[in-house]
């Protein structure tokens, strides 16, 4: 049922095949499924954003799936538009995801970064960062995930423009960043942000500025254990669980730690597929079974979402 269209799901594309595949989306289920543009990207392409809904006017409790922020993580992208697909057949079958969309809203962008992920198309496949110019020197690209409003500047970014972590010149200096944090701010509903990257098997949670314990550390470290169990249950892919900052190591303005620190408690961060050994190169065979393990781990949040908000 995931390949009734033309979209080979099982194959990397370009952001311009992804976005038709949103709209295709949409024209199949459209009592379920909108798109909504939240802005643009530095060189003005569309921050696409798919919005699963079946409230009528009321603003519903909201969660907020981010893929592709970093350029050349591609399985991230290609797991988003797996899983829109996913909540699109799913919806009036599957009991867990129709009673979830009774509930609340689910927005997915899966390319949060088009710049970037175009320029590992045409140029360079291993860039990671926006293409934002920097003045007073060549180096393109800022980190967008260490140009949140979280502890900005501190540990585990950089002030060189050439850094592949470098912060940016201030908060939300990239478009791109800022075109996702003004839509939440405004929706001011949203009870959930997981985002999507590769690679290294790990569920984290906030923090990753620091390495002092979340308030809700303990909680939010049961429901990444059991998000971990969820998904090695499909075929045993073992998932790391914890903080970002001693999980994978301290990164100061990343986007997790930010919507924790604007009231959205459940703040999650994927490392999907594999633990090194294609890396960011991960093979397209591996992507219906990433996205496969992956969907468990996130209906297991969204599910604990639901009941406890
Ligand atoms: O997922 O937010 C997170 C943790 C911090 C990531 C970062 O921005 O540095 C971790 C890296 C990532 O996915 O971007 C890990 C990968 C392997 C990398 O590029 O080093
Ligand atoms: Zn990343």
């Amino acid at each position: 049922e995931l390949s009734s269209n033309c979209f080979n799901y099982g194959a990397y594309h370009t952001l311009e095949a992804i976005h038709n595949e949103m709209d295709n989306i949409v024209k199949c289920y459209p009592h379920l499924a909108s798109t909504v543009e939240i802005g643009h990207s530095f060189e003005n392409r569309s921050m696409y954003v798919l919005k699963f809904s079946t409230g009528e006017g009321r603003q519903r409790p909201a969660i907020w799936l981010n893929a592709g922020i970093h350029a050349r993580e591609w399985i991230s992208p290609a797991t988003a538009i797996w899983t829109a697909k996913k909540i699109a057949c799913d919806y009036g079958k599957d009991q867990a995801i129709t009673s979830i969309l009774k509930k609340m809203d689910i927005f997915l962008l899966p390319v949060a970064n088009p710049d970037g992920y175009v320029y590992t198309h045409t140029h360079n496949r291993l860039w990671r960062k926006t293409r934002s110019i920097n003045p007073g020197t060549t180096c393109i690209g800022t980190d967008p995930n260490r140009n949140w409003d979280s502890k900005f500047g501190e540990v585990g970014a950089s002030d060189n423009p050439c850094s592949e972590i470098y912060h940016g010149a201030h908060p939300n200096s990239e478009m791109e960043v800022k075109s996702v944090a003004d839509f939440i701010k405004n929706h001011g509903k949203f009870k959930c942000f997981i985002d999507l990257h590769n690679y290294g098997q790990l569920v984290m949670y906030p923090y990753g500025y620091t390495t002092e314990k979340a308030q809700d550390a303990d909680e939010l470290d049961m429901v990444a254990k059991n998000t971990a169990k969820a998904l090695a249950s499909l075929s045993g892919t073992q998932f790391r669980v914890g903080p970002i900052a001693t999980g994978i190591y301290r990164a100061s303005g990343n986007t997790v730690d930010w919507a924790y620190d604007n009231g959205i408690k459940y703040a999650f961060t994927f490392e999907l597929r594999d633990t090194g050994h294609y890396a960011f190169t991960l093979p397209a065979d591996q992507i219906i079974p990433t996205a496969q393990e992956t969907w468990l781990g996130l209906k297991t949040i969204m599910e604990y979402v639901q009941d406890n908000i």
